[in-house]
């Protein structure tokens, strides 16, 4: 059992163990974490929340870093969430985190943890949401994540933060993808990341006539594109700046933004809460297995089936 009554000021305050403990409890889906996040969750919503996608090896760990540093010449505090690809052709992460978080580890004012998508089912939205709480609510102004731009719940997770930036790589074909993949629709701001390369031109001209394909209105925010160095910093400060002006651009569309976010965590965490209901406290064991095979043997069709559990569950109170 956790003392929640004696974390939270703990985490309040930004003591670094306390806050590393609170993350814990959230990721692990303990109800203690779902008591702490009631107990946080009027300290929360100061924090400005980026998001940093884009495909693997991007070099999005290591702009996070330059970034974090970046910010923090500012006097202002950061708190880091990556999660770490589980693909097997990544990998690199778990490395580019580790050598962040050494040239960090002295700054009381940043706070970096990495999160596997491994055993988040469908979970891993609400954890990284839930996570970033912890980080809000210990008063870090700037709450970075990091994810690899794939699967439906990492777009999510970068779709409810406050602004996007989606990295991409010249000479990849990566990009092409990305642009496929309908990660062009959630840029706020496009970075062109190891702008060294060959190809830094042409796929900056390629995410151009993308753009140019949407009208904006004069209004309307208009993603810049941006070319960065990582391992140098080079366009770091662009970056900063470039957060700072969609920051500033509107604050009608911030809460617009916001409200995505919480509407999309609390259906969220209503259809997972109502499924587990279901599963453990309605349904006998392995009998919503023996649903789905019914389903997938086409004896039973869906529609039938969620019926009848609504009305078991609805029947069970
Ligand atoms: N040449 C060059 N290399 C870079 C640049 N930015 C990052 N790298 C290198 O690219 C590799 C991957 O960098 P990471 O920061 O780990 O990339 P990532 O996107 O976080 O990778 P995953 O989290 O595994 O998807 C590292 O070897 C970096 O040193 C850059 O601007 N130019
Ligand atoms: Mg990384």
């Amino acid at each position: 059992m956790t003392d929640l009554a004696a974390l939270i000021p703990r985490v309040l305050a930004g003591e670094p163990r306390a806050i590393a403990r609170a993350i814990s409890l959230v990721e692990d889906e303990t109800p203690e974490g779902a008591d702490l996040v009631r107990g946080i969750f009027s300290h929360t919503g100061r924090a400005y929340l980026v998001g940093v996608t884009g495909p693997p090896g991007a070099g999005k760990s290591t702009l996070v870093d330059r970034l974090t540093a970046q910010i923090r010449s500012s006097g202002r505090t950061v708190g880091v969430i990556a999660i770490d690809p589980t693909s097997p052709f990544t990998g690199g992460a778990v490395l580019g985190d580790r050598l962040r978080m050494n040239a960090h580890a002295a700054d009381p004012g940043v706070f970096i943890r990495s999160m596997a998508t491994r055993g988040h089912l469908g979970g891993l939205s609400r954890a990284t949401g839930d996570a970033a709480l912890v980080l809000d609510a210990s008063g870090k102004d700037i709450v970075i994540i990091e994810t690899v731009g794939v699967g439906q719940d990492e777009v999510d997770i970068i779709r409810t933060a406050d602004v996007s930036v989606v990295t991409l790589v010249p000479g990849t074909g990566d990009d092409v993808q990305a642009i496929k993949a309908g990660i062009m629709e959630i840029a706020d701001i496009f970075v062109i990341n190891k702008a060294d390369r060959d190809g830094a031109e042409r796929l900056s001209a390629a995410v151009e006539a993308n753009l140019a394909l949407h009208h904006y209105a004069p209004d309307e925010w208009r993603p810049p594109i941006l070319k960065t160095i990582a391992t140098t910093g080079q366009g770091v400060p662009e970056l900063e700046a470039a957060i700072a002006a969609y920051r500033a651009h509107g604050a009608t569309q911030q809460a617009a933004r916001r409200r995505t976010r919480s509407a999309y965590r609390l259906r969220e965490l209503v259809s997972q809460r109502f499924l587990a209901h279901l599963e453990r406290q309605v349904l006998r064991a392995g009998e919503f297995d023996a649903l789905i095979d019914r389903v997938a043997a086409r004896e039973l069709d869906p529609y039938t089936a969620a019926t009848e559990l609504i009305a078991r569950a609805l029947a069970s109170r």
